[in-house]
C-alpha cells in the first residue's frame, strides 16, 4: 500500500443509496449477504466501479440478479461492466468471513463469546466489500440471523422492525436505521447481555429509550454511565439546541476494544474501562473518564454522524469539535469555577505533556494531516487534542453566544453531508461576520494546516515618566516533517496586570496605538483579549505607576508555547494572588520547572540533593496550606511536572539524570513538608459515602498524595508507623479510590510492605479485569530501584492473568513500562529497548493498531543522550527490518529513522 494524499481526494463515482445486510452469523464463518442500491455519480466521469475488501471470501456477485464478470485487484473487487446510464442498479455480493480469528479487533471479531463490530475508520470492508469512505452515506436495514441459546441479544443501528424463530434453534432481528450513514458508522453486536434501561422525555416532549448492555453480573456497574448518559442529553439540549435523533440510544461494553470507544449510530460500543464503575472497582478518575467518554460519544450524534467528515484527513472535524464539546461539558459538570479550572489544568497538561511532544517529534502533523499511510496512526492528541483547542480559539475569538450562532448555521447548512472543517470555520465566521475571526479567517486556518507548536516570546518595557507599559509579542514555529517555514498564527493572548502586592491593576489600552480608544471616565477592564497576527507586535498600555506583573495567556488561551522572563519574585506572586487559577498553577509549574531543569544542567549529585528553593517550597506549602483553595486545585499545584515534560524543555536528554532529580524533588518536598503532609491527611482523609462528584474526589486525590509523601519520607526516615497505616488503608479502605491510593503509596515509595499489600489486592479483586489491569499497571509503572521493573514486567508477562491479545492488559503492563515509565525504561545496558523492539514485532502479528501505538514510544529518540539515543536507533531498525511488517507499525519506525 502506499501514501494517501489529501490532495488527491476525488468524489465517488458511485453512490449507494441502500445498504440490505443479512448476517448469518458464526464465530468460525460468518456469511454476509449485502444487497445495494448503486447508481452512477452523474458528477464524475464514467468509470469502473471499485469496491474495498479485506480478508473476505467472495461467493457469488450479482448485478440486478443477474451474473456478472468482475476481478480481484489487491484489497479491490473491481466490476467494469455496470449497467450504463444514471438508474440505480442492484447489486448483491455474498462473503464469509471468520470473526474467531479476527485479532485485530478491526471489522467484525468474537470478545468473549459475544460477536462486535468496530468499523471506524476502515473496518468495514473486513465485513463485506464496499465504498469505504465516509463520503458515501447510504441508508441501512440489517438482518442478524444466530443461535438463539449462545446469541439471545441481536442489536445493530436504529430501530428494532423485526423478530422472531428460525428452524434449528436459530432467532433473528431486523433492525432498520432511519438516518443515512457512512459505513464506518455501523455497528452489530450479538451475544449473551443484560441492559439497564431508561426512559426520558427530551425537552421537546418526545420519549427516548436509553439502554447499557453488559455481561450479567457488570449491571451493578453501569449506574454512572446512565447518568451521565442522561446529563449529556440534557446539555446538549440547553448548550447548543441538540436533541436526540432516535427513539433508541444504545450503549455496549466490551473488554476486547483498541479504542475508548466508538460512536456508531444509537448504537455505542465502550471499552468496559470507560463504563463500568461502581464505588468498589472504580477510581474517581474512572468516574471522571466515564463520565466524558460516555458524553463524548453522544455528542458524536450530531458533530461526526448527523454532520460527517468528507474524507479522513477531516478526522478533526468532528474529534476536535467533539473533543471540545465533552471538555466544555465535563467543566459546566465540575460545577464551581474552581472545580472548572482544575478541568481546564488536566486537559492542558494532557495537551502539553502529550501533544506538544508530537509536535516537536518525527510524527508531527498538522490537525488537519496532509498525508497518511495508515489512517489508523491519526488518530492522536494532535487531531483530537489540539484539534479542540483550535475550536476553543474560535470561540474565544467569537465569544459564547457567536459559537452557538456558529454551530446553528454549521447544522443549518451541513446537516446529512460529508464536510471539511473549512466548512466548519467558514460556519462560525458566517455568523459573526463582525469578528476577528471572520477578518482573519484564512490566516486562522493556518492552525489545521501548519504543524508544530508556536512559540511567543514576550519583552516587556516601562517608561515611568509615560507611565506606559509596553508588551512586544513575537511569535515562531519551529519546522516539522515537510514544513520548514511558518506563517504567522491568529494567537489570542488574554491577559491581566498585578501590582507587586498582587492586586489586578485596570488595562487602560493606548488611545495612539490602533486600538479603539477607551472613552475616558468608564472603568477600564482587568483582563483583555490581544490577539497577535503579525511575527511581532506591540501593545501599550497606560496610567501605570510602576511595571506590573503581567499574567498572560491567562486559561492557555492559546496552545502555544510562552517564553517570557519572568523573575522568581513575579512568579510568586502570581502563585500567591493571580485570580486565574490556570496561571496561578502555571506559575507553580515554571518555579519548580526552573530549579529542575537548572539542576538537571548542573553537574551536581542528585541523591538527597535540595532541588527547590526555600521560597519555592514556602510557597508550595502556602498553596497546600490555604484556607480557600479546593483540594483537586493543591493536588494539581504539587504535582511535579511529568519527566517527559522536563526532558522535552532539553536538547539533550539523560533520562536518568531527569529521573533522579524528579525524585529527588519528590523526596525533599515529603521530608521539608512532613507536618504538611501529615495535616493535610488528617484534613481529607474522611469524606463520607462515597460519592464522585469533583469536591470530594479533590479530597481524596490530595489525601492519597498526603500519603505517598508519608511513605515517602518514611523511606528516607525509617519510620514504620505512616507505611503501617497505609497498609491497613489498603485492607480497609470503603472506595476503590482511597484503597488504591494507599497501594500506590506503598509501591511508589518502594517499600517493603507493597509486595503483602499488593497480594492482598489482587486476592480480593481477581475476578475484576479492570481492576487486575490497574494491578498491572502499577507494578509495571513503579519508580525504578536498581533495574528492578524490567525482571518484574518479564516476569509479570508470565503470569496467568496476562493476555497479550486483549488491548486493555497489554496496555496495562506493556505501556505503562515502555511509554509511562522512563525512569525504568530507558536502561544504560538498552535491556528496555530490547524488551520494546520483542512486544512492538509480537503485538504486530497480533493487532497492528496496538502495536503502532507501542511502536511511538521511542520516537524522541533523538533527544537522547548516548548511549541510549544510539541503543533506541539501533532497536527501531531492528524493527524496522522485519519484512512484513503492518502498514501501521512501518509508518512509525519508518519517520521515526528519517
Ligand atoms: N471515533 C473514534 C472514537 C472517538 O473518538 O469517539
Ligand atoms: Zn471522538
Amino acid at each position: 500500500t502506499s501514501v494517501i494524499r489529501r490532495e488527491d481526494y476525488a468524489p465517488p463515482a458511485y453512490l449507494i443509496d441502500t445498504v440490505d445486510l443479512c448476517f448469518d452469523l458464526d464465530p468460525a464463518k460468518t456469511r454476509v449477504l449485502n444487497r445495494m442500491r448503486v447508481r452512477r455519480n452523474p458528477d464524475v466521469p464514467a468509470q469502473p466501479l471499485r469496491l474495498d475488501g479485506e480478508e473476505l471470501n467472495l461467493a457469488r456477485v450479482l448485478v440486478n440478479g443477474a451474473g456478472t464478470s468482475f476481478k480481484l485487484e489487491g484489497n479491490q473487487l473491481v466490476l467494469e461492466s455496470l449497467p450504463e446510464g444514471p438508474e440505480p442498479f442492484e447489486l448483491e455480493i455474498f462473503t464469509t468471513c471468520a470473526p474467531a480469528k479476527n485479532t485485530q479487533l478491526s471489522g467484525l471479531y468474537v470478545s468473549e463469546g459475544t460477536f462486535f463490530t468496530q468499523c471506524e475508520a476502515e473496518g468495514f470492508r473486513r465485513i463485506t466489500y464496499f465504498l469505504d469512505r465516509p463520503d458515501v452515506m447510504a441508508s441501512y436495514t440489517v438482518t442478524l440471523r444466530a443461535d438463539r441459546a449462545q446469541y439471545p441479544v441481536l442489536l445493530s443501528n436504529g430501530n428494532l422492525v423485526e423478530q422472531g424463530e428460525l428452524e434449528g434453534g436459530r432467532h433473528f432481528a431486523r433492525w432498520v436505521d432511519p438516518h443515512r450513514k457512512p459505513c464506518y458508522l455501523f455497528a452489530l453486536v450479538a451475544g449473551k447481555l443484560v441492559a439497564r434501561e431508561q426512559r426520558i422525555v427530551s425537552r421537546l416532549g418526545k420519549e427516548h429509550l436509553l439502554q447499557i448492555y453488559v455481561r450479567a453480573g457488570d449491571l451493578d456497574k453501569t449506574e454512572h454511565a446512565m447518568n451521565s448518559l442522561m446529563a449529556a442529553i440534557a446539555w446538549d439540549e440547553v448548550r447548543f439546541g441538540l436533541s436526540l435523533d432516535l427513539e433508541r440510544f444504545m450503549i455496549v461494553a466490551t473488554s476486547d476494544f483498541n479504542m475508548g470507544a466508538m460512536e456508531n449510530k444509537g448504537l455505542n460500543i465502550f471499552n468496559t474501562k470507560y463504563v463500568l464503575a461502581n464505588p468498589a472497582t472504580a477510581t474517581d478518575t474512572d468516574y471522571a473518564h466515564i463520565e466524558s467518554v460516555v458524553a463524548h460519544e453522544y455528542f458524536h450524534n450530531w458533530t461526526g454522524n448527523r454532520v460527517t467528515c468528507r474524507d479522513w484527513f477531516q478526522l478533526s472535524l468532528k474529534e476536535g469539535l467533539t473533543v471540545y464539546r465533552d471538555q466544555e461539558f465535563s467543566q459546566d459538570m465540575a460545577g464551581s469555577p474552581s472545580a472548572r479550572a482544575v478541568r481546564r489544568i488536566e486537559d492542558v497538561r494532557v495537551l502539553r505533556t502529550l501533544q506538544f511532544a508530537e509536535d516537536s517529534g518525527p510524527m508531527a502533523h498538522p490537525v488537519r494531516p496532509d498525508q497518511y499511510l495508515e489512517i489508523n496512526n491519526f488518530y492522536t492528541v494532535t487531531v483530537y487534542e489540539k484539534g479542540a483547542e483550535l475550536v476553543r480559539m474560535m470561540h474565544t475569538l467569537v465569544g459564547t453566544e457567536g459559537f452557538a450562532a456558529g454551530m446553528k448555521l454549521y447544522f443549518e447548512r451541513h446537516d446529512g453531508q460529508a464536510v471539511t472543517v473549512d466548512d466548519f470555520a467558514a460556519a462560525i465566521a458566517d455568523a459573526n461576520p463582525d469578528s476577528e475571526l471572520a477578518r482573519r479567517l484564512p490566516q486562522f486556518m493556518r492552525w489545521y494546516s501548519q504543524a508544530g507548536t508556536p512559540h511567543v516570546s514576550a519583552e516587556t518595557h516601562f517608561d515611568p515618566a509615560a507611565r506606559r507599559w509596553t508588551l512586544k509579542l513575537s511569535q515562531s514555529c519551529p519546522p516539522t516533517p515537510g514544513q520548514p517555514h511558518k506563517e504567522p498564527f491568529v494567537i489570542p493572548v488574554r491577559l491581566a496586570l498585578f501590582d507587586r502586592d498582587g492586586q489586578p491593576l485596570p488595562l487602560r489600552v493606548s488611545a495612539d496605538a490602533g486600538a479603539a480608544a477607551e472613552t475616558t471616565g468608564e472603568a477600564a477592564p482587568l483582563e483583555r483579549l490581544l490577539v497577535l497576527t503579525e511575527r511581532e507586535q506591540t501593545f501599550h498600555f497606560d496610567g501605570l505607576d510602576a511595571p506590573p506583573v503581567p499574567s498572560l495567556l491567562r486559561g492557555f488561551s492559546a496552545p502555544i508555547v510562552l517564553d517570557f522572563d519572568y523573575t522568581d519574585e513575579e512568579l510568586l506572586i502570581l502563585l500567591a494572588h493571580d485570580s486565574d487559577p490556570f496561571n496561578r498553577w502555571e506559575a507553580a509549574q515554571r518555579l519548580v520547572t526552573r530549579r529542575a531543569l537548572d539542576f538537571i544542567r548542573s553537574d551536581a549529585e542528585a541523591k538527597d540533593a535540595k532541588v527547590l528553593d526555600p521560597a519555592t517550597l514556602e510557597a508550595l506549602r502556602s498553596v497546600l496550606r490555604h484556607p480557600a483553595l479546593d483540594a483537586a486545585f493543591k493536588e494539581l499545584v504539587l504535582t511535579l511536572p511529568a519527566e517527559t515534560w522536563l526532558a522535552e524543555q532539553l536538547d539533550v536528554v539523560d533520562p536518568q539524570r531527569v529521573h533522579a532529580v524528579r525524585e529527588a524533588m519528590r523526596e525533599q518536598l515529603a521530608l521539608d513538608l512532613h507536618h504538611d503532609w501529615v495535616w493535610a491527611w488528617e484534613q481529607h482523609r474522611d469524606n463520607g459515602a462515597y460519592r464522585p462528584d469533583a469536591r470530594s474526589a479533590g479530597r481524596r486525590a490530595l489525601a492519597g498524595m498526603a500519603l505517598t509523601m508519608l511513605c515517602v519520607a518514611a523511606r528516607e526516615t525509617g519510620d514504620v508507623v505512616w507505611p503501617g497505616k497505609t497498609y491497613q488503608r489498603v485492607k480497609d479502605a470503603t472506595n476503590m479510590t482511597d484503597r488504591f491510593h494507599a497501594l500506590s503509596a506503598l509501591v511508589t515509595a518502594g517499600h517493603a510492605l507493597a509486595e503483602p499489600a499488593l497480594q492482598h489486592f489482587y486476592a480480593m479483586f481477581r475476578h475484576e479485569p479492570l481492576v487486575i489491569d490497574k494491578w498491572f499497571a502499577l507494578q509495571a509503572g513503579a519508580p525504578d530501584r536498581g533495574g528492578d521493573v524490567l525482571p518484574l514486567v518479564r516476569q509479570l508477562m508470565q503470569h496467568p492473568d496476562f493476555n497479550l491479545r486483549n488491548p486493555n492488559r497489554a496496555r496495562s503492563l506493556i505501556f505503562s513500562y515502555c511509554n509511562a515509565n522512563p525512569g525504568a525504561f530507558h536502561r544504560a545496558d538498552a535491556a528496555g529497548y530490547v524488551f520494546w523492539s520483542e512486544r512492538v514485532l509480537e503485538l504486530d502479528a497480533i493487532n497492528p493498531q496496538v502495536a503502532a501505538r507501542l511502536a511511538r514510544a521511542l520516537e524522541r529518540w533523538k533527544k537522547l543522550a548516548e548511549p541510549w539515543r544510539s541503543a533506541a536507533r539501533e532497536a527501531i531498525a531492528r524493527v524496522a527490518a522485519k519484512p512484513d511488517l503492518s502498514n501501521d507499525v512501518r509508518e512509525v519506525v519508518t519517520r521515526a529513522l528519517a
